[in-house]
């Protein structure tokens, strides 16, 4: 009989760490699939033992439990993180689905032991996807790399500039927009974050570190005279840093700093951005190519034209403002630039 209450207290303790689990997806990520999932797992690990619903009822004696006892004596051990605490509640999880498991085998209910074997892997599998969405920084994606700024959008607004890049297919966008008050950009980002959410699409935010974290970004793009990337990493943990870079030293310096990828430009010459410095040319380019280990964008004036001499030369991300913003039908650019580029390869 000491067993049942043993499945008793292992039943609500996989529960109770699922719950806490599912509330996390739910409040703190927003993640309604994965709360979803995580609810579809306690039901199944609830209703999979009803039978014995009134059998372990009445085993249960909470108040004499040795264990309870000792938690309660246990010292404050300070404060914790959301990533901790949700690590702690799967492994919390997984050793009660164990241990309802063997109890169940010990009372000869073979088939139903193998069913909580299951429960135990699928929370394993949901581990998984956990930390990988919310914790594990995504690698530069390969392709284009869409930068918005709204007075060369053709009097589109952002918005519909980005709806229109995420139809298209891109893996990454950049919002950076130098002409609107912080109001202005905070209501955009809010927004763009959740299209680019829903289309698992990457969002970075440009300069504004602050406006990047409190629109949950999944990174920021630094230039030379914006924060430096070790401050950086301070404020905005392990989500993504880009730096915009011009030569060699500011390469080696963005990777030395932490920076997960930089930007290389201009490549060609561009009118799009202000006080940029003269064309980089592609000597710096071969020497990215060769030189430096963390993913690389290449930048300023790159065209439908140019594009497939830039791949050539090494290059496998590549980033445009004008070229894409500023024509008429951006999914069909978009398509354009992707064959240039599939063709160079
Ligand atoms: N950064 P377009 S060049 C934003 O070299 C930016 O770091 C650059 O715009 C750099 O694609 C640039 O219209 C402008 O030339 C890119």
């Amino acid at each position: 009989m000491k067993t049942y209450r043993i499945i008793d207290a292992n039943l609500n303790r996989a529960s109770e760490g699922l719950r806490v689990i599912e509330e996390i997806n739910r409040f703190v990520y927003e993640d309604a699939q994965a709360a979803k999932n995580i609810k579809e797992i306690r039901h199944k690990i609830r209703d999979a033992s009803k039978r014995f619903d009134n059998l372990l009822f009445w085993q249960r004696d909470s108040l004499t439990d040795k264990g309870f006892k000792i938690s309660q004596n246990e010292t404050d051990k300070g404060k914790t993180d959301i990533k901790n605490l949700a690590l702690r509640n799967f492994k919390r999880v997984q050793e009660a689905l164990r241990v309802i498991e063997e109890n169940f085998k010990t009372e000869g209910y073979n088939n139903l032991a193998k069913k909580y074997e299951k429960y135990r892997f699928l929370s394993y599998q949901l581990e998984k996807k956990f930390f990988e969405l919310n914790f594990q920084k995504k690698p530069l994606p390969k392709g284009i790399y869409c930068i918005t700024d709204e007075k060369f959008s053709l009097g589109k607004n952002n918005i519909t500039v980005v709806k229109e890049m995420i139809k298209a297919g891109v893996e990454i966008i950049q919002y950076r927009e130098k002409e609107k008050d912080m109001e202005a950009k905070y209501k955009e980002c809010i927004e763009m974050r959740k299209l680019t959410k829903q289309a698992g699409t990457l969002f970075i935010v440009n300069d504004n570190i602050d406006l990047a974290i409190v629109t949950e970004a999944d990174g920021v793009h630094l230039g030379q005279e914006d924060m430096p990337v070790k401050q950086a990493r301070k404020l905005i943990g392990n989500k993504i840093i880009g730096v915009s870079t011009h030569s060699p030293e500011q390469a080696q310096k963005a990777v030395e700093d932490g920076a997960d990828y930089i930007g290389v430009g201009p490549i060609f010459k561009t009118y799009t951005k202000k006080d940029v410095v003269d064309p980089v040319g592609y000597e710096y380019l071969d020497y990215v190519v060769k030189n430096i280990k963390i993913p690389f964008a290449v930048i300023g004036g790159i065209k439908e034209r140019n594009i497939a001499e830039v791949a050539k030369r090494g290059a496998t991300c590549f980033a445009m403002i004008t070229e894409i913003v500023g024509t008429e039908n951006i999914c069909e650019k978009i398509k354009n630039l992707i064959k240039r580029i599939n063709k160079a390869e």
